[in-house]
């Protein structure tokens, strides 16, 4: 503790709201050492906290493990697959992530999204610009969401204000997780292959990490069909890229609206060439105003957390209070 004060590092660029939020803390920013190594040596002894600006950089065990005396990782994103939140709980650190305050912009993300890739918007806004106008209409769709059922994989908080929006639109709704989600009134597939074969839409809103990797594989795209739409809001890695890219060459689907990819911010060439697909830069909850309130709310976690009186968002593997198991 330097001047009494608690010792955190920041990894991520310096965001504004978490810089000043952070006052009461002295900051190390990993992103200003020229040999990490170094730094950490100096430094690491000291540490007591994380905080994270950014869902891109990975937390993992190779850094937790130089801070002895790390107590919680306070990290931006409801996503947390960047965080190795297995070595934290069994290393008594707690992880704290950004649930709530983004809920309603990355479902309205969604909708927009779901919008673009059905009615092709992106694609007739471009007709539009190279001056096509003028000969003939643009043509029109062949998907609309008037005669679709949308599938959801995953049913959390974020699903649930997706599906809010498309019920509200008239648009039937299922869905697919592991467990039957509180809450949610529609009807639930325990397998997502039998959905895969039902549904005109699947939307992807599910956590990241090993245990979603490459869910949506060839075979559910198979079983997606060939009038059927792609729509990925969550991570890249829940999608086998390759059989994506391989699907929408061989009409296999339809098209696919996605907002996230394995290497962000590498978008693989082959789709950014096709015309059937609607690419988005992980825009879901990125307006200044959600930004902000993410942003702050993991300023709140480590304040809460200084205090005493516990971390405000801790993720359901690392709960508060920590379980040292040395
Ligand atoms: C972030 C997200 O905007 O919260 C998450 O998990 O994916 C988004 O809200 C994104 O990670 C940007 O880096």
């Amino acid at each position: 503790m330097a001047d009494g004060k608690i010792e955190v590092l920041l990894s991520g660029p310096p965001k504004p709201t978490i810089v000043n939020g952070l006052a009461p803390f002295l900051v190390h920013r990993l992103a200003d050492a020229k040999d990490r190594d170094a730094f950490l040596k100096e430094i690491g002894p000291r540490v007591r906290a994380i905080a994270s600006s950014v869902t891109s950089d990975a937390i993992g065990a190779g850094l937790m493990s130089k801070l002895p005396k790390l107590e919680i990782v306070s990290t931006f994103g409801v996503g947390y697959d960047h965080v190795d939140v297995a070595w934290a709980a069994e290393h008594g650190v707690t992880v704290t992530n950004t649930p709530r305050v983004l809920t309603e912009e990355v479902a309205d993300t969604a909708l927009g999204l779901i919008l673009c890739t059905v009615r092709e918007f992106p694609q007739a806004e471009r007709f539009l610009r190279a001056g096509k106008w003028v000969g003939r209409g643009y043509p029109l769709t062949k998907a609309t969401l008037r005669d679709r059922t949308v599938g959801m994989v995953g049913m959390g908080a974020i699903g649930q204000a997706i599906a809010r929006r498309l019920e509200a639109m008239k648009v039937p709704v299922v869905y697919h997780s592991r467990r039957p989600a509180a809450g949610a009134a529609c009807r639930h597939y325990p397998k997502l292959l039998d959905m895969a074969r039902d549904v005109d839409i699947i939307v992807v809103i599910t956590p990241g990490g090993p245990e979603t990797k490459d869910l949506i594989n060839a075979d559910v795209l198979k079983a997606l069909g060939p009038n059927g739409i792609l729509i990925n809001m969550a991570r890249g890695s829940v999608v086998d890229e390759p059989a994506l890219i391989q699907a929408l060459k061989d009409k296999t689907i339809l098209s696919a609206g996605l907002d996230v990819y394995v290497r962000e911010p590498d978008v693989p060439a082959e789709l950014i060439a096709m015309e059937n697909v609607v690419l988005f830069p992980h825009l879901g909850s990125a307006s200044v105003y959600t930004r902000t309130q993410m942003d702050q709310l993991v300023v709140d976690n480590l304040n809460a957390w200084a205090a005493g009186k516990g971390p405000l968002t801790p993720v359901p593997e690392t709960p508060w209070p920590p379980r040292r198991s040395s």
